[in-house]
Parts: C-alpha cells; sequence; structure tokens
C-alpha cells in the first residue's frame, strides 16, 4: 500500500480552504493509502501565538480532522510534538537547506514583501523542517493545496541530496495537487488565496462559523457586472472562485453542468445554491464535531496516532544519525 501523508498547521481556526485543498483528500484517500494525517504544531509556533488560543485551536483541528471523516482506525492521526523525531530530523535538514534554497521560498518572500517585522528564524527555516516531517515516514505522496507546492518540491531536493551524499536515505515524495478547489480564494477579494489571517474576515468561511455568518459571506461575495454563471478565472475570478466551491463539494461536479443549471439565471440564484451547499457541509461537519468534543476520542486518537508514527519516524531517525556519522553507540 502507498502510503500519503500530509499537516495542517492550525494558526488559527480551520477554514474552507483547507477543507477542499487539503482534507476532503485525506478523507478521501484513507482507504485506498496508508494516509498519516499530523497536526503540525511546531510550524503553528513560527508566528507568535496566544498559549489559550493555540490550545484551543489545536485540540479544534483534531476534531475537524475526525468531523470531516478522517478515521483512526484507518488514518494515523498524530500532533507533531508527540513524535520528537520531526524536531530532531527537522534540525539535521535544516543544516542540509542551502540558504539560497530557503531564500526562494515564496511564503516567507511575501511576508517579507509586506513590510512585516520580527519574522522569526523559525517562519525562515520552517520548509526544511517539512521536509524532515515528510521523509521521516518514506511518504510516497503529500496532498496539498496549491500554495504547499513549492515545499514539496524542496523537500524532493533535500531527498536526492542526502541520498546523493549518505546513500538510500529517503524516498522521494511526490506532491497530490488537485485540478479542482487547490487555490480557494477569499470570497471578498478573489485575487488573494481564503486564508486565516484574512483581516477583514469577511472573505473565509470558517468550518466552525454559523450557518447565518457563512451564509452571508457568500450572499456577499464580491462577483462581476457580466450577469453569467461561467468558468473564466482571468476575468470573472469571483463567480470561477464560487464555481470551484459548488464543484469540489458536489463531487467535483463539471463546470459546464453547473453554467448550464444556472444559464440565464441571476448571481443571486447560484450565490443560494452556493451558500446551501456550504451550509450542509457546515452543519455536517459541525454535528459530528459537537459529538466528538464531548467524547474522550481526541485523547486516545492522539496517544495511539503518536505511538504508531513514533516507531516508524524513530527508525527512520535512527537510520539518518548512523549514516551521517553522527552516532557513537548504535540505537
Ligand atoms: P493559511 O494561509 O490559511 O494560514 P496555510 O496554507 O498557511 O493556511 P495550513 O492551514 O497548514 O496553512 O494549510 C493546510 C492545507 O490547506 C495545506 O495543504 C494548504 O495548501 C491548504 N490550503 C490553505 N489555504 C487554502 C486555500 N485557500 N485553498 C486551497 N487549499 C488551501
Ligand atoms: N507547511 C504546511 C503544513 C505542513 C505540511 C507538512 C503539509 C507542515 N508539514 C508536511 C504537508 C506535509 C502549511 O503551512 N500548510
Amino acid at each position: 500500500m502507498k502510503r500519503m501523508l500530509s499537516g495542517i498547521k492550525p494558526t488559527g481556526q480551520l477554514h474552507l480552504g483547507n477543507y477542499i485543498g487539503a482534507l476532503r483528500h485525506f478523507v478521501e484517500s484513507q482507504d485506498e493509502f496508508e494516509m498519516f494525517a499530523f497536526i503540525a504544531n511546531l510550524h503553528c509556533i513560527t508566528v507568535p501565538q496566544d498559549p489559550a488560543e493555540l490550545q484551543k485551536n489545536l485540540r479544534d483541528c483534531v476534531a475537524l480532522y475526525l468531523a470531516c471523516g478522517l478515521d483512526p482506525k484507518k488514518a494515523t492521526i498524530f500532533l507533531q510534538t508527540d513524535v520528537p523525531a520531526h524536531a530532531q530530523l527537522g534540525y539535521i535538514m535544516c543544516c542540509h537547506t542551502y540558504l539560497g534554497e530557503l531564500n526562494r521560498m515564496t511564503q516567507f518572500k511575501d511576508k517579507q514583501a509586506h513590510g512585516e517585522t520580527n519574522l522569526s528564524g523559525g517562519l525562515y527555516t520552517y520548509p526544511s523542517l517539512m521536509a524532515a516531517d515528510i521523509l521521516l515516514y518514506d511518504a510516497d505522496y503529500v496532498p496539498v493545496g496549491d500554495d504547499q507546492k513549492q515545499h514539496v518540491e524542496l523537500t524532493r531536493d533535500l531527498a536526492i541530496r542526502m541520498n546523493n551524499r549518505y546513500g538510500d536515505l529517503f524516498k522521494v515524495p511526490e506532491p497530490l495537487i488537485a485540478k479542482t478547489g487547490a487555490r480557494i480564494m477569499s470570497l471578498s477579494d478573489p485575487s488573494k488565496k481564503m486564508s486565516k489571517s484574512d483581516e477583514t474576515n469577511k472573505g473565509c468561511i470558517y468550518l466552525l462559523d454559523t450557518e447565518k455568518q457563512a451564509r452571508k459571506k457568500v450572499m456577499s461575495a464580491v462577483t462581476d457586472s457580466l450577469a453569467n454563471v461561467h468558468f473564466d478565472p482571468e476575468n470573472q475570478p469571483g463567480i470561477a472562485n464560487l464555481m470551484q466551491i459548488m464543484s469540489s463539494l458536489q463531487n467535483d461536479r463539471p463546470f459546464g453542468e453547473i453554467e448550464q443549471e444556472f444559464a440565464g439565471r441571476g448571481y443571486g440564484d447560484f450565490k443560494r445554491a452556493v451558500a446551501d451547499e456550504v451550509c450542509a457541509k457546515l452543519n455536517e461537519i459541525q454535528g459530528r464535531y459537537n459529538e466528538i468534543l464531548a467524547s474522550d476520542v481526541i485523547e486516545t486518537t492522539l496517544k495511539d496516532g503518536a505511538a504508531k508514527a513514533g516507531v516508524i519516524a524513530s527508525a527512520k531517525l535512527a537510520k539518518v544519525q548512523k549514516a551521517i556519522g553522527m552516532e557513537i553507540v548504535s540505537k
């Protein structure tokens, strides 16, 4: 069975972009692949966090993994810091990453370009830690949204570099980026991706938004004056984005079918249909989320997940340390 691994960094509440771009693919893949899904809490602290809020977001993230349909009997679900090999291999990977490579990473560059000050060293080097996350498990595939492709490509380069230098250590992973929904855009500004760091809070639908909040955001989504439901991301980015959302929530329904259904109808009708679809999905997720929070399933899931992941990760770490020549007594 091929192995698949991915993580989410809950620096805030999870949103519809996370669900469509990443989480739903974890769920779809858990029968076909050996799935590892973790909560990247080391990555969270690369930007300042309020401790109480971070803890809540981490718990919510596990609960939402489960509520979206990840099954702990099929997938290994764990918290990154419960498997210390991530930080350990992360440091080793960092020592094998060139500054030039880190300088090219767009996420860091964008933050710098926006004039953000006091950026941390952890944020700069986090692609090396992400490489460790993936390589520890010899993952074949890494399902991510579009914004993470560059990091998985760096991971491949690092794996090849280390394999050439020390012998066959790592499997070279492949990013899996879906054709539809890999970049859901902000509803209030369809030139930006839907993001937790949306300051206005109008363009981002959180998975825990109330029905009223979510509906309002969809109904006030920025569109255009062409009055034609047509998939044209360049000239009608707002409508194309709503079509991506609808298509993804309807099992990747073809855009042509959506165009046909709404031909000659106004944007109001179309938006109402998108809002219905979004609210139905949120209701389904939130129903399960509340049940999960009332049980002890989060604790048992993380305990079992860390035990399973830990065995694989520490064996890989030991192999790497030995190959590099860092060990005196073999583990
Ligand atoms: P954000 O920008 O919202 O803070 P992020 O991409 O920095 O999110 P994560 O929450 O860890 O951080 O992302 C988890 C997964 O969700 C990743 O695979 C990421 O590519 C995907 N993702 C994030 N935003 C979107 C989006 N707007 N559309 C599609 N996929 C997304
Ligand atoms: N960097 C990712 C989260 C992440 C991840 C990973 C994704 C951390 N480690 C390993 C896939 C595989 C993000 O910011 N979205």
